[in-house]
């Protein structure tokens, strides 16, 4: 599966995507409900990326480029999580549901270089970065998501794919993926410049942050 994805990349399209209109009410609203969401974006607007558009690239220090497409992330192989959502200003969204790929296997499908050590990530939002390190990039909980909370993500939770990492905040689960380089180091993202740490463990040093902020 992983190899005919990459195979299907290799004669892919070239990355389109569709910067959308501003949402006018729901803009960092609320989602009803009990323990809500709060729909965060740090742009002025969502960008609204046809699911058949769009593309996901794996660059840098890779054996093979890619530029996967959701089908080709679909026809890999799936992982489901079950885990709260937790955003370092102190709300937390019981037992959501998650699936996509493990960044693991997209890291070789795209044969990243052994001894690159960190991955940079970027947005279709043109602002938000994000990194980690390989060793965390590989954990079985760490995926590239397409469905969230039971159905495909919606545009405004970063669909059609954005990253879940489970074991950190969420400002670490960077909306709208649009590309993973694989890098040597990589530049502080844009919620660390804030002062946020990069290595973002639920539950460690950031606890008295979160506190505060409640
Ligand atoms: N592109 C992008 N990704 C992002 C953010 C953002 O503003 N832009 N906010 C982050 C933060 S701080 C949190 S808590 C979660 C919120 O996810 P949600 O908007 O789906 O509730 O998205 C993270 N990923
Ligand atoms: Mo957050």
């Amino acid at each position: 599966m992983v190899a005919s994805a990459a195979a299907g990349v290799a004669f892919g399209a070239k990355v389109q995507h569709v910067v959308g209109d501003v949402v006018g009410s729901g803009f960092g609203g609320l989602v009803p409900g009990g323990d809500r969401f709060r729909i965060y974006s740090i742009t002025s607007s969502y960008p609204a990326i046809e699911p058949s558009v769009y593309r996901l690239k794996v660059t840098g220090l890779v054996e093979r480029p890619l530029e996967l497409s959701l089908n080709d992330l679909m026809s890999m192989p799936q992982t489901e999580l079950v885990r709260d959502f937790q955003c370092v200003t102190g709300w937390r969204v019981p037992k959501v549901h998650w699936m996509g790929v493990r960044l693991a296997d997209v890291l070789d499908a795209a044969g990243a270089h052994p001894r690159a050590q960190m991955l940079a990530f970027t947005s279709y939002d043109g602002l938000d970065t994000e990194s980690l390190t390989m060793a965390q990039a590989r954990r079985s909980d760490v995926v590239v998501a397409h469905r969230m909370l039971g159905a495909p993500i919606t545009r405004e939770h970063g669909g059609p794919v954005r990253l879940y990492v489970a074991p950190m905040y969420g400002y670490k689960s960077i909306k709208w993926l649009k590309e993973i380089r694989v890098v040597e180091s990589a530049p502080l993202g844009y919620w660390e410049h804030d002062g946020f740490p990069a290595d973002a463990w639920i539950n460690g040093s950031l606890q008295r942050i979160e506190r505060s902020l409640v």
